[in-house]
């Protein structure tokens, strides 16, 4: 028999569903641009437990030539949202579809605590464990248990745990995922064993998610509940609350599915448009909750990764080549745009100046992380020869790859370049490193000199820098999106998660 429940329990539930499905769909693009999972932070190739893909790194001597980009997969539309190798609008509507199901299970939770309503989820007694066990034993021998106007114990059990257990594990380890939080409180993600642990708990939560759905829905058909609401409503037409139920039910659930064919569409054919709507919505709550997370990791020494991944092609023309072969001696840093004093240095001045270094956890926005010791100039060291003018709002680092050369298969044209603001800026831990692990930056991370800005994702921390221009606003630049990944790929310039 049909159990009666309150508008708001049903109308949390319907939201509950649109939002799972959003998360499920966007996660799964997420987890296609690495689709490796790992329990050590290293991502050592080889060390990973899953693996959704078909591709093989090349061994050593070749691995040079291949970078993280090589390793993405690209998952269908009918699993993944968008799909076709869409991370960023990925992240954006897996961001979007959080904010709504954070929202949801407030007002859920409120609603619970306010009204009896939490006598049916939540057990008062630990004779819930024999009675589950009981219920699930009767079912497995193929015997429906009832238990007319109350969920049966199991049921409880696992609403419970759906509600209290998963939901909130599954929001910790999305957290610890995040380098603005795993750099002010690397202790948070040791918590969960590490960042690889925590993507890997937060993967195999999506697959207890996805198991409670198919159970559940199993469970509702056999109880009868959805024909024998269609049998009141198709025997009975005078009974208007059924009827009306029906319909509602089934109108929510083609609304769900006409949310994600809308989603997916627009996003493949429109994505700048679904790049900037998501953005409006999701950037500020972002802004708020990771912009301020100043870096203060110190990893040990031995806590450097063996291997570290590559991604972005060192640049491919012949000047770059040619200073390789010296060694970068004619190479100048050139800072400029609105400040007091534009510099030009050398490398070997660099060298010269105060020097900083730092062991730190690199989180890329596919996924994967390594630990790397860098070494080089402060960008505070920086700002404090060249002044910046109170107008200067954003420093713009320009790089020396040009894509359609570097990577031409990597969807865009034009010098890779990135943006932080001032405030990201002057962290303490944001440098421009010339030394990886004690040595010269290899040109494949990004020699002479690449960006470090510890509490943001991979992408931000620009290689092959050779220029920084410090500016009032980056949209009269390169596409306008603050990056080249942000104007190619639809990145989000918020990348503290
Ligand atoms: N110039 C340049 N810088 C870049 C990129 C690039 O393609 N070109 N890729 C970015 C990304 S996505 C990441 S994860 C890091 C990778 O740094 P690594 O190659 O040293 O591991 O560099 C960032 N900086
Ligand atoms: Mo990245």
């Amino acid at each position: 028999m049909m159990l009666d429940f309150p508008l708001w329990l049903r109308a949390t539930h319907f939201l509950n569903l649109l939002f799972i499905s959003l998360l499920v769909r966007s996660g799964l693009e997420i987890l296609s641009a690495h689709p490796k999972l790992y329990w050590n932070d290293d991502c050592t190739p080889g060390s990973e437990w899953l693996r959704l893909t078909r591709k093989r790194l090349p061994e050593a001597p070749y691995r040079e030539l291949w970078t993280s980009r090589d390793e993405e997969e690209s998952f269908s539309s009918w699993i993944a949202l968008p799909g076709r190798r869409n991370l960023g609008l990925g992240r954006h509507w897996h961001f979007l579809a959080d904010a709504g199901w954070l929202l949801t299970g407030l007002l859920y939770v409120t609603m619970l605590a306010a009204t009896p309503e939490w006598r049916r989820l939540i057990p008062t007694s630990w004779s819930i464990l024999p009675g589950a066990w009981h219920v699930l034993w009767s079912y497995l021998s193929l015997h429906l248990v009832v238990t007319p106007g109350r969920y049966n114990p199991l049921e409880q059990l696992a609403y419970f745990s759906v509600v209290f257990l998963l939901s909130p594990l599954a929001i910790a380890t999305g957290l610890a995922m995040s380098p603005a939080i795993a750099a002010r409180a690397p202790w948070y993600i040791r918590l969960f064993g590490g960042r690889q642990a925590a993507r890997s708990l937060h993967f195999l939560l999506l697959c207890a998610f996805l198991a409670f759905f198919v159970v559940h829905l199993a469970m509702v058909i056999a109880h009868g509940e959805i024909s024998e609401m269609a049998l009141i409503v198709l025997g009975d037409i005078r009974d208007v609350r059924g009827a009306l139920g029906l319909i509602v039910g089934l109108g929510g659930l083609a609304g769900v599915i006409v949310i994600h064919i809308v989603a997916t569409w627009s996003s493949l054919r429109y994505p700048r448009f679904v790049q900037h709507s998501t953005q409006a919505l999701t950037d500020p709550l972002r802004r708020a909750l990771f912009g301020s997370g100043r870096s203060v990791q110190q990893y040990a020494a031995s806590e450097i990764s063996a291997y570290f991944r590559v991604n972005g092609r060192p640049p491919a023309d012949a000047a770059y080549a040619a200073m390789t072969r010296e060694h970068f001696a004619s190479f100048v840093l050139h800072v400029d745009g609105l400040v007091e004093h534009p510099l030009h240095v050398s490398l070997a001045e660099l060298r010269r100046w105060p020097k900083q270094t730092q062991i730190t956890k690199h989180c890329c926005i596919q996924g994967w992380s390594a630990v790397a010791s860098w070494g080089g100039v402060s960008l505070g060291e920086i700002i404090r020869r060249c002044g910046p003018l109170s107008a200067a709002r954003y420093a713009v680092f320009y790089a020396l790859d040009d894509k359609s050369t570097s990577e031409p298969d990597s969807g865009g044209p034009g010098c890779y370049y990135g943006t932080i603001d001032m405030a990201l800026a002057s962290h303490a831990q944001t440098m421009l490193a010339y030394e990886m692990n004690g040595q010269p930056l290899p040109v494949a991370h990004g020699a002479p000199l690449r960006l470090r800005v510890e509490s943001q994702l991979g992408f931000t921390m620009v290689k092959y820098v050779c220029r920084i221009e410090f500016v009032n606003d980056y949209r009269e630049i390169g596409g306008g999106q603050g990056g080249w990944r942000e104007d190619h790929q639809f990145y989000s310039q918020e990348a503290g998660i």
